[in-house]
């Protein structure tokens, strides 16, 4: 089966809620789990007044029982606490779009006369439902040792190189830092820079990278364009709201270098009774030909400032044709560090796909007996 997955839920609306169809039986889930990812997701300095409001947490409705999948739909719903203070207030129409939202090509294509209509659905706080389910991909890859990190890099030009750590330290180490950067002094580099845009009443973006480590060799093909893995990541980061740009190992760096500085180049290692292959670097970012190569897979993402400034931007009412300012709305100054966790759902959704294609089965039983 191949997994599958929708949303449903507006910003301001009840809640989130999302489907995720194809999970084989017997995973262990639970609401405190995934509700761990929902709490990092809010995190991060540079957030709004909204985040003070919501507390997310998940709730699971159905395809579990007694914390194991059963081969069924999972329903998960996350509530929108703001919904209390939006349900009965009587809001004016807004008409005025703000330049880089979805509000004016969202509302010509809808038809629709309230830009608020648009902005609902185009909100990133859509990406709660993302990273719910991407947890639950997290934890199928688990299964199989396959995890699954990410960190900062760059905020607002402020930027750092990924310190060479063992994946796990890098993990710590992002953890740690509000900002999600596992260098200390880039990190206060990237707070200065958000306080910055803050006291200018901007926005800021910036540029983060998720990792995948234990990732068996074989996930995705060359033979179609659709089902090359490094296309499909691409297309499953690039989806989430404002990121703009996406690379697999250093793509654009590469880009300017001679082949034989960029391929990794083939070894073999040495060992008792046999010899194995070995790569001593990955510019390749763990892709090769459209499928994995055992290598770590590396994916780097750029994010666009958010859309929603204090200082207005020009824009045009679209009621009265007249020029006019975008009027502000709430919103976070940078959001770069949650964004970092739903890169790393959208990925570990990627990859779970593309390992149950590999593997096959109804059950973690089955999967796991075509694993060894
Ligand atoms: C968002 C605007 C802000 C953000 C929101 C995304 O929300 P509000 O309009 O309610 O202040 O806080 O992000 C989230 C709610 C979230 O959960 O990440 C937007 O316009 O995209």
């Amino acid at each position: 089966m191949t997994l599958r997955f929708l949303t449903a839920g507006e910003s301001h609306g009840p809640c989130l809620t999302a489907i995720v169809e194809g999970m084989p039986a017997g995973l262990y889930l639970s609401e405190e789990e995934i509700s761990a990812d929902l709490r990092r997701r809010q995190g991060g300095y540079g957030r709004g007044q909204r985040m003070k409001i919501e507390c997310d947490k998940v709730e699971i409705l159905s395809g579990v029982a007694k914390g194991l999948t059963i081969g069924a739909p999972i329903a998960l719903r996350i509530e929108n606490k703001d919904w209390a203070n939006w349900k009965d207030r009587d809001v004016p129409l807004w008409t005025v779009p703000r330049p880089g939202h979805a509000d004016l090509a969202g509302a010509i294509k809808y038809n629709l006369d309230d830009l608020r209509l648009v902005a609902e659905r185009a909100s990133a706080r859509e990406t709660a439902a993302r990273v719910a389910v991407g947890a639950v991909a997290k934890q199928l890859l688990a299964e199989f040792d396959i995890s699954v990190g990410s960190c900062v890099t760059e905020i607002g030009g402020a930027m750092v190189e990924i310190p060479d750590l063992p994946p796990q330290e890098l993990w710590e180490r992002a953890e740690a830092s509000d900002v999600r950067c596992p260098d200390p002094i880039a990190a206060e580099a990237m707070r200065q820079r958000i306080d910055e845009a803050k006291r200018a009443g901007d926005s800021l973006g910036g540029v983060f990278v998720v990792v995948v480590t234990g990732v068996p060799v074989g996930l995705g093909s060359h033979v179609h364009w659709d089902r090359r893995l490094d296309a499909r990541l691409a297309g499953a980061v690039m989806s989430i709201p404002a990121i703009k740009g996406v690379e697999i190992g250093p793509a654009f760096e590469n880009a300017r270098k001679r082949g034989t500085e960029v391929h990794d180049e083939i070894f073999l290692k040495l060992e008792a009774q046999s010899s194995k292959l070995k790569r001593c670097s990955n510019r390749a970012g763990g892709i090769e030909g459209g499928i994995s190569n055992g290598q770590p897979i590396v994916v780097r993402a750029a994010m666009k400032p958010i859309p929603t400034t204090v200082t207005p931007l020009r824009s045009v009412d679209l009621v009265t044709g007249e020029p006019a300012t975008t009027q502000y709305q709430r919103s976070d100054v940078c959001a770069v560090p949650a964004a970092s966790v739903v890169g790393e759902a959208m990925v570990a959704w990627v990859i779970a796909g593309a390992l149950m294609e590999k593997l096959g089965g109804d059950s973690i039983e089955e999967m796991r007996s075509r694993w060894k």
